[in-house]
């Protein structure tokens, strides 16, 4: 676990085995989006969710998480997890991405018929953007399942 963050105590948590599961992943900077992949799929089976049960979609970057999360929430799905990293460049891009990426899956929570957790990286560095994702900080991917098993059955 990423940190003493108590908020993502993986203890306790509801029976998620029969629960379905998709995840929508980013493949802009994939090492970091597939870290968290593997965390976020790692937890997953650790608490006996099953395979068929866990539905993976790849996205070219994180602004079109929000249209695959939208098709995936279509599905007969419990809960949806967005994955995708955002590096701060140069260019006021990493603004114009975060927000629009954040304010299109709340959208998608507001309005959609499951909830959709978001785990979306927005770093200043790479650096800081492998601590995050399996490195010293733990993998948000992880918190990011934690977060999609206690919504499953809400
Ligand atoms: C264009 C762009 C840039 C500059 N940076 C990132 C990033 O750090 N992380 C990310 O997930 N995606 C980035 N993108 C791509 C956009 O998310 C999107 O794929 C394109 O603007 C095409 O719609």
């Amino acid at each position: 676990m990423s940190s003493a963050n108590f908020d993502f105590d993986p203890v306790n948590l509801p029976d998620a085995t029969l629960k379905s599961f998709g995840i929508v992943v980013s493949d802009w900077n994939s090492k970091i989006t597939s870290n968290l992949l593997n965390g976020c799929l790692e937890f997953l089976r650790k608490k006996n969710v099953l395979k068929k049960n866990i539905h993976i979609t790849h996205v070219p970057g994180s602004f079109e998480l929000i249209y695959g999360c939208k098709k995936m929430q279509k599905k007969n799905i419990d809960v949806v997890i967005a994955i995708g990293s955002v590096i701060r460049g140069e260019t006021s891009h990493f603004e114009f991405i975060c927000q629009s990426t954040t304010n299109g899956i709340k959208d998608l929570n507001v309005i959609g018929k499951c909830p959709v957790i978001l785990c979306l990286l927005t770093d200043n560095s790479l650096k800081q953007a492998l601590d995050r994702s399996g490195g010293k900080y733990g993998n948000k991917g992880t918190e990011a399942a934690i977060a999609a098993i206690k919504m499953s059955i809400i």
